[in-house]
């Protein structure tokens, strides 16, 4: 078996596991405690010490800590993100290379051994993509082609000529790879690809299905964020049934956005991240804003480590739209069922204090037409999917082929103008 499958770690008793999270959830608390004020503070205020922290059981005691708090406190920003200015993370050799052994990890589980070859089309640079995927690729042995973003024709090139086996990248970089492909004649026989790992943004089972249809590959799914290390936290094994997460690194609670409350096993909420072996960052109770499920159940590839569903998205990616909850996500399901692409952008809007909510869908070459007759009847079909998915209907805008913008990186679906 390769160095990068640890099952005296990744099959452990349910005993085991919870003993060592105990042991370090103990001394994390004492040493944020000891050494980091703002933790102290915060802990103090809900009248918490680490007298108080005995076990795993305890962890409910703790103050949750979300990306504001990292914003206040630390202050250490970055270039501007999507939702606000980006938070930086810190890392100490030993924290890389506890990361890097997460990533080894999610590609021994998704196949890799060092002789695979595996191309990072991650972005490099601030984004942790590229340098999570390539330290976990250069811990495994593999030959790693650090190829960042971009540059799509170039991409498939090294594919072909450096006979990569496994590529990573996000899934809607990996869609594209595919219809780039297939613009260029080329189909799953003509590539060396065997499996991809994609993540870094929600992504349903359909654009799954669809990517490993026209790359001929399996595609397995990771999850991870910046402020936790990066990819890694949670990863998927051949089952490909829930992404299993380190929990000899971190312990995970899901909880009622709304209320803090702890849910139990199978409800949905979002995830609560402690990470119990981090030195440089520490992250007590860290609220992802993801929203998912847990299951202790067992595995059929013998991991024992607890499994996450897909998550749904961001609390902070739902729309409300006229009262109704909308995910993304949802509407990605609708349109690959019905022989879409995933090439969509959603426009909401507020008019005359009503929420208007369009979505434009790309046609797929294969069913381009000009005919007005025929688009109408697709809109209408499709916009029929659209409402018994999401409760509420949308004004569905069919247009040509190639009209909306590729992503290279996490793709943009929402416009939202309404200055609420
Ligand atoms: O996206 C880390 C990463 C890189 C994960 C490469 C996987 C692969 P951030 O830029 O900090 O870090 O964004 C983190 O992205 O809170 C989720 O909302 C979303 N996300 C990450 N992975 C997944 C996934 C990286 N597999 C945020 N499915 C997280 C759904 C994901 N959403």
């Amino acid at each position: 078996m390769e160095r990068y499958y640890q099952p005296e770690i990744e099959c452990a008793s349910r005993d085991d596991i919870e003993r060592w999270q105990s042991e370090r959830l103990v001394n994390q608390v004492r040493r944020v405690w000891e050494n980091v004020p703002y933790y102290r503070k915060k802990m103090e205020e809900k009248g918490v010490t680490p007298e108080d922290i005995r076990s795993v059981e305890d962890l409910k005691k703790l103050p949750f800590l979300s990306k504001a708090d990292l914003r206040d406190c630390v202050r250490i920003h970055s270039t501007s993100g999507t939702t606000g200015k980006r938070v930086v993370a810190f890392y100490t050799q030993h924290d890389i290379d506890l990361w890097e052994d997460c990533c080894a990890r999610a590609l021994t589980a998704a196949g890799a051994t060092k002789e695979d070859v595996v191309q990072v089309s991650y972005g490099y640079g601030l984004f942790t993509g590229g340098a999570g995927l390539d330290g976990g690729s250069h811990k495994v042995g593999c030959l790693t082609v650090p190829m960042s973003s971009g540059n799509t024709d170039r991409q498939i090139m090294f594919i072909r000529d450096l006979n990569a086996t496994i590529i990573c990248c996000t899934p809607s970089y990996a869609a594209y790879l595919g219809e780039r492909m297939k613009e260029l004649g080329l189909g799953p026989d003509d590539i060396p690809l065997k499996a991809g790992i994609f993540g870094a943004e929600a992504w349903s089972e359909e654009m799954r299905q669809d990517i490993q249809k026209t790359l001929g590959i399996k595609a397995y799914d990771i999850y991870g964020l910046t402020e936790l290390s990066g990819p890694g936290v949670s990863f998927e094994c051949s089952a490909q049934a829930g992404m299993h997460i380190n929990e000899d690194h971190f312990i995970p609670e899901i909880i009622d956005p709304d209320t803090g409350e702890v849910l139990p096993e199978g409800a949905q909420g979002e995830l609560v991240i402690t990470a119990v072996n981090k030195e440089a960052f520490p992250m007590i109770r860290y609220r992802t804003k993801d929203i998912c499920s847990l299951t202790y159940e067992k595995c059929p590839c013998g991991r024992t480590h607890v499994r996450m569903t897909k998550p749904k998205g961001r609390s902070d990616d739902m729309l409300i739209i006229r009262g109704v909850n909308v995910f993304p996500s949802q509407i990605e399901t609708v349109l690959l069922n019905h022989g879409y692409a995933a090439n969509y952008q959603i426009l909401v809007d507020r008019v005359n204090n009503t929420d208007t909510f369009e979505i434009l869908v790309e046609m797929t070459p294969e069913m381009f037409t000009d005919s007005i007759g025929k688009i109408q009847e697709l809109q209408k079909t499709l916009s029929m999917g659209l409402v018994s998915m999401l409760g509420i209907r949308p004004k569905v805008t069919l247009v040509a082929p190639k009209t909306i913008a590729r992503s290279e990186g996490k793709a943009v679906r929402v416009i939202d103008k309404r200055k609420i």
